[in-house]
């Protein structure tokens, strides 16, 4: 029987792209609001998959939708904590209160009340990988990234402060900092403008999703005594969260 993983945020992006590549060796629990996409993904999914449809922010909507899972979907070997988006891009005294509680309620909380729902049967099966994407922007902040930033740090913080707390129960806890990915981010970012969300991506060649899908592969595929705990990877023209080697 293959081992089981949950992605969150499988409707689009690094975690759709990590549902493909992670098709061939595990059983998979997609996750996402966009249940038609969803519907979508799991027709070509060449494993068994079950799907789960909830908001993150939604604390009993995250624990009744993992305590409904079939028995035998229970045992939950990996979890790739990808929800989450940028919401704005704005001076912090210009910032829209909403974005912040989005942000801050997406990538911060709803990455733990996920944890919380499947870590403790990891705790009782003495097993588990957990890998949090965070971001280049959890270790620099950037104008106008602000709050994001701090989304991000708070991601940071949070995969060091889990990995201390479930090394002695044979939990690694890995955390991927990507650089810039060409997905639907830009679009959330900015609320559907795709003029601007287009320009994130022009002059040099972004990273794709399925580079960071191939890092969680390669991760997950290591062998016990390798616990790759950090990584941050840019795009071949990036060298920091600011600085782009763009062509124009
Ligand atoms: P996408 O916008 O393409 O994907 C975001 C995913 O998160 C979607 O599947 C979306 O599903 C899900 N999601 C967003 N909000 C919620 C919510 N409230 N409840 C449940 N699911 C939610 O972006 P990416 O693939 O780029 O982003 C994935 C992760 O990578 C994010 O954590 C992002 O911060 C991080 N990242 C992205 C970078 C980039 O440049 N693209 C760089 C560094 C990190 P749905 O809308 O169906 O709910
Ligand atoms: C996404 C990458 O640089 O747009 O986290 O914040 S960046």
């Amino acid at each position: 029987m293959k081992p089981i993983a949950l992605i969150t945020g499988a409707t689009s992006g690094i975690g759709e792209a990590t549902a493909r590549i992670l098709a061939k060796k595990y059983r998979l629990i997609i996750t996402g609001r966009r249940a038609e996409r969803l519907d979508q993904l799991e027709s070509e999914l060449k494993t068994e998959v079950q799907k789960l449809v909830f908001d993150v922010r939604d604390r009993e909507a995250v624990n009744n939708s993992i305590e409904g899972l079939p028995s035998d979907w229970k045992a939950i070997d990996v979890l790739i904590n990808n929800a989450g988006n940028a919401h704005g891009l704005a001076p912090i005294q210009e910032g829209n209160v909403d974005d912040w509680d989005a942000m801050i309620d997406i990538n911060i909380k709803g990455l733990l009340y996920v944890s919380k729902a499947i870590i403790p049967g990891m705790v009782d099966r003495q097993k588990g990988h957990i890998i949090n994407i965070g971001s280049v922007a959890g270790i620099e902040a950037y104008p106008n990234g602000n709050v994001y930033n701090a989304s991000k740090y708070g991601v940071n913080g949070l995969t060091q402060g889990m990995r201390m707390d479930l090394i002695s129960h044979n939990i690694k806890v890995s955390e991927i900092k990507p650089g810039l990915v060409q997905t639907e981010f830009s679009e959330v970012r900015f609320k559907g403008d795709q003029e601007k969300a287009e320009k994130v991506y022009q002059g040099y060649d972004p990273l794709q999703a399925q580079d960071i899908a191939e890092t969680i592969e390669f991760i997950l595929s290591r062998p016990a005594h390798v616990n790759i705990a950090d990584m941050l990877v840019l795009a071949g023209s990036q060298a920091s969260a600011t600085m782009v080697n763009k062509k124009s």
